[in-house]
């Protein structure tokens, strides 16, 4: 529950605060505060405390909190994960590990990254399959719980890490609504396009596998109303998706999703893309919020992306020798 509170301590090592109820006025109760620092979650006893850590001044022993108001359970879970580590299993050349590792640097939350290459099938050891039965990557290990599926993944972690911002993942439901409905798309129709286009144009043929002229075709199509869509749809009303004015979730994974079209020839990226100056400009915007994680998790496809137009070019230069002769 999202809400704005005044609070006062009235006890010297008790912090009080009036405690929102559906049906019946507001009532008080004793809260506590924990606080993520040096990696460790911090019992807050005085509200001097809480203003101190909020960078806040107290007004008459009081202070203005905008906070989020979570359940007991999810208190004791925070209270409960002080030793605790996330394991990230996936690699970077993978859109949605991507999103994952990017989310977790920008938002503090202390992970280990467990690289699992999907060229050497490591993802279908039985040892992995423990973690994902779907053989897919991400996953994450956090405690006793196993998570597959990176659009779960990020909800997850939005929900069960206090230090996330709102704007993540907020608390409104009408605008969660509208993230659930941006993230289900896109599943259902960029992430099909733009896997589909590079996977079968692209890196098909370079890993020696079989690719139909038809399936790229097709893949292109979806790709392209996909894109159409983003631009006079979903960045319709913001310079984010769903008209918000600060990155959600769904504007990270699919502004991953939209970075593997790097590695296309600097040809069809610019046909594909060029008429999205709205897409093009999210993009940047997505990365600004994000740094400097986001390019440096983007490496990795960065330096592919590099590999494979120099490929290009001597393939291109050796044509037109052959050509000549
Ligand atoms: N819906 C999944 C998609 C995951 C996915 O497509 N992962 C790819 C790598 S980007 C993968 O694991 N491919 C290996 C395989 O399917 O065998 C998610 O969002 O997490």
């Amino acid at each position: 529950m999202y809400g704005i509170l005044w609070c006062r301590a009235l006890q010297p090592r008790t912090a009080q605060l009036p405690r929102p109820r559906a049906n019946r006025g507001p009532n008080v109760g004793t809260f506590s505060m924990w606080y993520a620092r040096d990696r460790r979650y911090i019992l807050l006893e005085t509200i001097d405390a809480w203003a101190e850590c909020l960078n806040t001044s107290t007004v008459d022993g009081m202070i203005r909190l905008e906070l989020f108001v979570t359940s007991n359970l999810q208190l004791k879970k925070v209270k409960d994960r002080s030793e605790m580590v996330v394991k990230v299993y996936g690699e970077r050349m993978s859109e949605p590990s991507r999103a994952v590792i990017i989310f977790c640097k920008v938002n503090g939350i202390e992970f280990e990254e467990i690289e699992i290459d999907v060229l050497k099938n490591q993802n279908y050891s039985p040892e992995y399959k423990e973690i994902n039965p779907m053989n897919q990557i991400p996953a994450i290990v956090d405690g006793d719980l196993k998570l597959f599926e990176s659009h779960a993944i990020l909800i997850y972690l939005s929900c069960a890490f206090p230090q996330v911002a709102s704007h993540w993942y907020p608390s409104d439901v009408y605008k969660r609504a509208k993230i659930h409905s941006v993230l289900d798309w896109h599943h259902s129709f960029l992430r099909r396009g733009a896997a589909g286009f590079v996977f079968n144009s692209l890196l098909a043929p370079l890993s020696g596998i079989r690719s139909y002229p038809q399936v790229i075709i097709q893949a292109e199509e979806i790709l392209l109303r996909s894109l159409s869509k983003l631009e006079h749809t979903w960045l319709k009303d913001g310079p984010f998706l769903a008209g918000n004015s600060q990155p959600s979730i769904a504007d990270l994974i699919l502004a991953c999703e939209i970075m593997q079209l790097e590695l296309l020839s600097e040809k069809d990226h610019d046909r594909i893309l060029g008429p999205y100056m709205k897409v093009l400009q999210w993009v940047e915007d997505t990365k600004s919020a994000t740094a400097p994680h986001f390019d440096e998790v983007h490496e990795l496809l960065f330096e592919s992306q590099k590999r494979f137009r120099e490929q290009r070019a001597t393939k291109s230069r050796k044509t037109q020798v052959k050509s000549k002769m």
